[in-house]
């Protein structure tokens, strides 16, 4: 149903009018996006304010970059572009690096921003938090609107709806300016303005020779290997990806947030032997994975010498051949392209040598055998692995929990130790390994899934977003947060020789996180043994209260920048 607005005082006929407001409200209705985040402030107060009372859910953030990583992440997890609302310029430029980071993962999302007056900012004259931000946000995004006249209100927001999750999905801008929501028009023609979009994300079925040549490939391999990317997570095709990886019967690697697509303790899963089947496969097939940084740009040390073909799955055409050749691409959405190749695999299609799916079991058995005890000492103050161990199990009774995961050591190590049992249950840093996407993440996730959500984090990385546990407590969402209490970046044990000022990566020794929380009227406990952490995690859980844990970790137990120290420059001139 269409919103009106009230009637004109000066016209003597009653008649029925909208306004931009309420315009904004029923294209995002029409549309079915019922929960948008944000920071309100002018000129966009009053909409939330219209938006609550119309029943959209509007979350109330504490700054719009955290509004700006719920939005991202609720794209991930719903396929639907997920919205994020900030006020002018600062606000803007706030959210700017959300939208960003979703362009760069791949994430629908829409960042919707009010704006100042055009006349005066185009002449530079100085308006109320002037700036141009349609120019700014540009290449920043898939695609960028500003809607001027409230009659384009429906047609821009399906151009944003459309643009986010068509294709490859990224994010868009969407400009507001402030007049716009004043302006009123007819009801009935304002109703007729908005659009539907039809089929927002239509298929993209891949050509049956491009399908014919991957599964040929494929089946010259000796040692195969298939790489999920959080692209296949996102796809929604779980039990077709799946059944497409069973049937190949080749041993497979989960990128971060692919994990759980297939479950890690599954018998073809080779994460615990990465760097041999990276080294060792002669044939790779990833699936919606970019061979980016994270996988080495597929060449040098980590790929070995063994020469390889590469198969790669992917919606986009121009990310073939983006690092190395790709002998067999396949384009299309995952879904469709899934489909085809089990189809096209016929009912026997053969296993892969067993000499290699012997090799790649013994090195992931050994592998996971040397870790075990590690994962079971109770040290206090605790050691990664010792905390790590307790968090596995608890993910472990409750696969349907959500991790959300962020650190340096705190990332790497969690990645690695906590298993992942169903799909799309772990959100972390995604392509640029960014801090900050924590309290966003963890309470979009609650919000969009109704799931329990444990948040992993690393001390620094829990600084960027901590003032959202006031959110979380305000909202009362069931989210349980575990900082990783180092005592700073890496490592709590740098000392500056130079001066009084603390070293650059150190923080305050021994704080106390966990009173963060409690100024909210949270649940807060510091946690310095295993057998603490357990009881806390399981009792928050189980609760659903919202919890932070301060678990105490010994300063000197991570390491520089986690598993990625190689990619510090160094000069060949000594360190002072
Ligand atoms: C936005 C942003 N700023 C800075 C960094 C650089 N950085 C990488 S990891 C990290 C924090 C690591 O410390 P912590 O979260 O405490 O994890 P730990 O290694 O101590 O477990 C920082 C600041 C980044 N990745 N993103
Ligand atoms: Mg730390």
């Amino acid at each position: 149903m269409l919103n009106t607005a009230t009637k004109t005082e000066a016209s003597d006929a009653p008649q029925d009018l909208t306004d931009g407001f309420h315009l904004v409200i029923d294209a995002l209705k029409l549309n079915g996006i019922t929960t948008v985040y944000g920071v309100p402030g002018i000129p966009i107060t009053d909409l939330g304010r219209m938006m609550q009372a119309e029943g959209i859910r509007m979350l109330s953030f504490r700054h719009e970059q955290n509004a700006g990583y719920a939005a991202a992440i609720a794209g991930f997890l719903t396929r639907k572009p997920g919205i994020c609302l900030t006020v002018s310029a600062p606000g803007f430029l706030n959210g700017l690096t959300a939208l960003a980071h979703a362009t760069t993962n791949c994430f629908p999302m829409i960042l919707v921003s009010g704006s100042s007056e055009r006349e005066i900012v185009d002449l530079q004259q100085g308006d109320y938090e002037e700036m141009d931000q349609l120019a700014v946000a540009k290449p920043l995004c898939k695609a960028a609107f500003r809607v001027l006249h409230a009659a384009d209100i429906g047609i821009a927001f399906a151009r944003a709806i459309r643009a986010a999750v068509s294709g490859r999905p990224g994010g868009v801008y969407l400009d507001l300016p402030a007049k716009l929501f004043g302006q009123v028009m007819d009801a009935e023609a304002g109703r007729k303005s908005l659009v539907k979009v039809i089929d927002a994300a239509p298929a993209q079925i891949p050509a049956p020779s491009a399908v014919k040549r991957a599964l040929d490939v494929l089946k010259s391999a000796k040692r195969p290997l298939i790489i999920l990317g959080k692209g296949a997570a996102y796809a929604q095709a779980d039990d077709a990806i799946k059944s497409f990886v069973e049937k190949s019967g080749a041993p497979f690697l989960p990128m971060s947030m692919a994990k759980g697509l297939l479950p890690d303790l599954h018998p073809q899963c080779a994460g615990a032997a990465r760097s041999t089947v990276l080294k060792d496969a002669d044939v790779v097939m990833l699936v919606g994975a970019r061979l980016n940084w994270l996988l080495s740009h597929g060449k040098g040390k980590t790929w070995g010498e063994a020469p390889k073909k590469f198969i790669q799955v992917d919606i986009e055409p121009r990310e073939m051949d983006s690092n190395v050749e790709i002998a067999a691409p396949l384009v299309g959405d995952i879904g469709s392209c899934v489909a085809a190749l089990l189809d096209a695999m016929g009912g026997n299609w053969p296993a892969p040598p067993s000499d290699w799916l012997n090799s790649v079991k013994t090195k992931r058995d050994d592998n996971v055998a040397k870790m075990a005890p590690r994962l079971m000492n109770n040290n206090s103050p605790m050691d990664y692995h010792g905390a790590l161990g307790v968090l596995r199990t608890v993910i472990k009774e409750r696969p349907d929990a959500i991790l959300v995961n962020e650190g340096a050591n705190t990332l790497d190590l969690a990645r690695g130790v906590i298993d992942m049992h169903q799909p799309r249950k772990r959100l972390d840093v995604g392509t640029w390994g960014v801090m900050g996407i924590g309290m966003g993440t963890a309470i979009a996730a609650a919000v969009e899934t109704n799931k329990p959500v444990l948040c992993v984090e690393g001390d620094s990385a829990f600084g960027f977003s901590g003032m959202e546990v006031e959110t979380i407590c305000r909202y009362n969402l069931p989210i349980c947060i575990v900082i990783f209490n180092n005592d700073g970046i890496y490592r709590g044990t740098d000392v500056n020789s130079a001066g009084s000022d603390p070293a650059t990566t150190v923080f305050v020794k021994g704080a106390r996180y966990d009173k963060m929380m409690e100024a909210f009227g949270g649940v807060g406990v510091n946690a310095t043994s295993p057998d603490e952490l357990k009881r806390a995690v399981n009792a928050a859980m189980d609760s659903g209260k919202p919890t932070l844990i301060n678990a105490v970790i010994d300063p000197a137990a991570g390491s520089e920048s986690g598993r990625i120290g190689n990619l510090n420059p160094q000069s060949i001139l000594k360190k002072k």
